[in-house]
């Protein structure tokens, strides 16, 4: 497989001002609509700075939690597969996507059965991993499989920790060999055969963050994590995270990133 954190494409959509109404675990404040705006605009500034020719969909008022378009499709250089996210409230988001998928992807695949969020799929260089979680069952993982296979991916099935939204809420690929991940997840032991990079105590929110190109986006709500990737060399970028946080969101959500052309 490519080096999986080389783009130089990607689609976002506008949040909407429903987005204050995003889905949450809890009882937390709403995020601010104008923070999330500025929080995703200077995401998608520096989706640009890192080379990527981005596409801007809409503001959807339907689907509160639709600006983090990773949830709904999975996009390879070889195809996209349409998903079905588990949240009732997130299911129509999968069709809003299609029209544009269409547009970019030869191969466009549908998951044939069960539920399924991008979330819950971490893209390594030694295939693709598919976390169950209260969004992704094993009905939908299995589906999942067979559409990889289509596009010639190898996968495997693994567990989200207990309480966990999505699996890649814990854990982020760092580059060929190394993956940052949250000391539960790395606990289970599904990283066997990675080099692990633990975030600090205290900081688990830290985990989800987008290694795009030579940059490493990360929260900077989160210093210490930020200081041990700093000190192994990764080239951070710092973007603010702290209302998207309040619906249960990170930076990888935001975006789906591909490469059109295969660098092999
Ligand atoms: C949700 O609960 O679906 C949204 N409020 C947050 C989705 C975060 N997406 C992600 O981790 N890929």
């Amino acid at each position: 497989m490519m080096t999986p954190y080389q783009f130089d494409s990607a689609i976002v959509r506008t949040p909407s001002r429903s987005v204050v109404q995003g889905l949450r675990d809890g009882n937390g404040p709403n995020p601010d609509y104008l923070q999330v705006i500025d929080e995703h605009q200077h995401y998608v500034a520096a989706l640009r700075a890192a080379g990527l020719a981005v596409i801007e969909l809409p503001a959807l008022e339907a689907f509160p939690d639709a600006l983090f378009v990773e949830d709904p499709a999975l996009v390879f250089t070889q195809g996209a597969i349409l998903l079905n996210p588990g949240a009732p409230s997130r299911q129509g988001e999968a069709e809003t996507l299609r029209d544009t998928l269409t547009d970019h992807f030869a191969t466009v695949l549908d998951l044939e059965d069960g539920v399924a969020d991008g979330g819950d799929i971490l893209t390594t260089p030694q295939g693709v991993m598919i976390g169950l979680s209260g969004r992704t069952n094993r009905r939908g993982a299995e589906a999942l499989q067979r559409g990889l296979a289509t596009l010639g991916l190898d996968s495997k099935i693994v567990q989200t920790p207990a309480g966990v939204l999505h699996f890649k809420s814990d854990c982020a690929l760092l580059d060929e060999t190394r993956i940052l991940s949250t000391s539960r997840l790395a606990a289970s032991g599904v990283f066997s055969g990675f080099d692990v990079i633990e975030v600090p105590q205290g900081e688990d929110a830290a985990a989800n963050c987008v290694r795009i190109n030579d940059a490493l986006f990360v929260s900077r709500d989160y210093p210490r994590t930020s200081e041990r990737l700093a000190g192994l060399g990764y080239a951070l970028v710092e973007l603010a995270t702290t209302q998207i946080a309040r619906i249960d969101a990170g930076l990888s959500c935001m975006s789906l990133r591909w490469r059109r052309q295969s660098i092999d």
